[in-house]
């Protein structure tokens, strides 16, 4: 078979003969890695996945059965508008690029390489948790979003492949050997370097670390250089899925913790094998500012440049914004200078990393304001809260100084006094990793987390996500 026919694809690889020799090369290696990295076990059973085989948003993709290495990593571009321009920064109003420009390729390059490390890197965090999922029908999320992160990687690859050359090519092989966690190798964003190994934490890096993802691609989606444009535009299709997962597991366990906790004589959810609240809050705690360091140093030279060039916009600029150039405008930026929280006036360019962090914030206290409201709906008396961005940053202008979850400059002796009340410690991760026992019998769900309102593609909780071959 050749490997047009085994990747779904309208860039018509078919006819692209260079371009198609080289993916070829790439291929093998790519199933190699996904072998090694990918989930650990399960390669031999039966997934009810979903597949894009189409940008129509009609009918994009269809769900079978699959054998994951089977799975067929598909290459999308949402359609081409031959009317398209750059919409923003200096090159307003050129032609969109069909082809890198000379000058930009460098910085270009590093984004695309930055954005496609991140999907094997998700990969291989989550290799473990195949042997502990609380039901089929979470497994089955699992695999998925594991197979759509190799398609965002092939995404990418085939943008460094078909308009980098050589380096594009170099590039792709070194995302396959780049290792999570791997202290000589490492993956290029710190996030994902950390340990993903039980289910709490996969839903909160679904929830705080795919969104992320999802505000990235967004600025992404409106780059003047129109392949990227078009394949991010796509993989955002995909995202949401990834999204939907991480906030609605955390409120599942939330949901669970609280019947717990009203069934225990002395209201412990841990007395009942469930995950009680504030141990959740930790781990949103750890999550969360984890995922904000994301976005970049709060004033960045790199991010007004990737702004004036046109290869990476802000948050929906087209439908969004009147003004497309952010020259001589202001934003207020809140500080941290000489020991000292205060506010200075800062170049907006300059200040787009924590414009986009500003709209991540924002959709993530919507998040803990819908899960606060399942904990009242209990009738619990409980609130979660997110913690303010500048707590445990490691990066940027807040990095090297300590601030309390709400954000209040404290001392460092003072953080690491509450350090085991705000984030999670040995004895809490070892905990909530002894609740993590598989549940594999059709229509079963550990105790820790409450069932889903419904299932996939219609089709019911009790169905059989899984056919285990063994
Ligand atoms: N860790 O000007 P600065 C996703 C580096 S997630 C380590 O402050 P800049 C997904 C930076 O590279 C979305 N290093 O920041 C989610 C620079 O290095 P150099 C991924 C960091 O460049 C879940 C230096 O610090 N996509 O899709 O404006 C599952 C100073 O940089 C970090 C993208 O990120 C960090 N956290 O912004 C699967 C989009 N932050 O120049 C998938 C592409 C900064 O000193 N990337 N640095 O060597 C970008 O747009 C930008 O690279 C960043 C950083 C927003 C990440």
């Amino acid at each position: 078979m050749s490997l047009s026919d085994s990747i779904p694809n309208n860039v018509d690889l078919s006819s692209d003969r260079k371009l198609l020799r080289a993916l070829e090369k790439w291929q093998p290696n790519f199933i190699q890695w996904w072998m090694d990295m990918g989930p650990d076990g399960y390669q031999e059973d039966e997934i009810y996945l979903r597949t894009a085989v189409d940008v129509d948003p009609k009918g994009w993709a269809t769900y079978e059965y699959v054998k994951m290495p089977d799975y067929r990593w598909g290459i999308f571009l949402t359609p081409r508008d031959e009317q398209r321009f750059v919409n923003f920064g200096d090159n307003k109003g050129a032609k969109a690029w069909e082809e890198v420009p000379g000058e930009l390729r460098g910085i270009l390059r590093r984004i695309i390489v930055t954005q496609a490390d991140t999907e094997p890197a998700s990969v291989e965090q989550q290799r473990q948790l195949g042997k502990t999922a609380p039901s089929l029908y979470d497994l089955r999320s699992l695999f998925q979003v594991n197979v759509e992160e190799g398609r965002h990687l092939w995404a990418m690859v085939h943008l460094l492949h078909q308009y980098f050359g050589r380096d594009g090519r170099e590039e792709a092989e070194a995302l396959l050997e780049r290792r999570s966690g791997d202290p000589d190798k490492p993956r290029i964003l710190q996030t994902f370097n950390e340990k993903t190994d039980d289910w709490l934490s996969f839903f909160c890096f679904t929830m705080f670390t795919d969104r992320d993802g999802k505000f990235q691609l967004a600025a992404l989606s409106e780059s003047g250089f129109d392949p990227l444009a078009r394949a991010t535009q796509f993989m955002l299709t995909e995202e949401s899925f990834h999204l939907f997962t991480g906030e609605t597991g955390i409120e599942r366990i939330v949901q669970r913790s609280c019947e717990l906790q009203k069934q225990d004589p002395n209201g412990d959810a841990r007395a009942q094998g469930g995950i009680d609240l504030p141990t959740i809050q930790k781990w949103i705690n750890f999550w969360f500012s984890s995922a904000v360091e994301l976005f970049g140093g709060e004033i960045s030279s790199n991010a007004a440049d990737y702004f004036a060039t046109g290869l990476k916009g802000r948050y929906r600029e087209a439908a969004k914004y009147d003004d497309h150039d952010a020259l001589g405008e202001i934003y207020d930026m809140e500080v941290f200078e000489d020991g000292k929280l205060g506010s200075r006036e800062v170049p907006l360019r300059n200040a787009l990393n924590e414009l986009l962090r500003d709209e991540y914030v924002a959709d993530c206290t919507r998040a803990v304001r819908k899960w606060n409201h399942t904990i009242k709906k209990q009738g619990v008396d409980f609130q979660l809260k997110l913690p303010n961005r500048r707590f445990n940053r490691s990066m940027g202008m807040y990095a090297g100084a300590s601030f309390d979850l709400e954000g209040n400059p404290i001392t460092e002796e003072e953080f690491e006094k509450n350090r085991t009340k705000w984030l999670p410690t040995a004895a809490d991760r070892e905990y909530v990793c002894s609740l993590m026992t598989p549940v594999y019998e059709r229509g079963q769900i550990a105790n820790w987390i409450a069932p889903p309102k419904k299932g996939v593609d219609g089709k019911p909780f009790d169905f059989e996500y899984v056919k285990f071959n063994r």
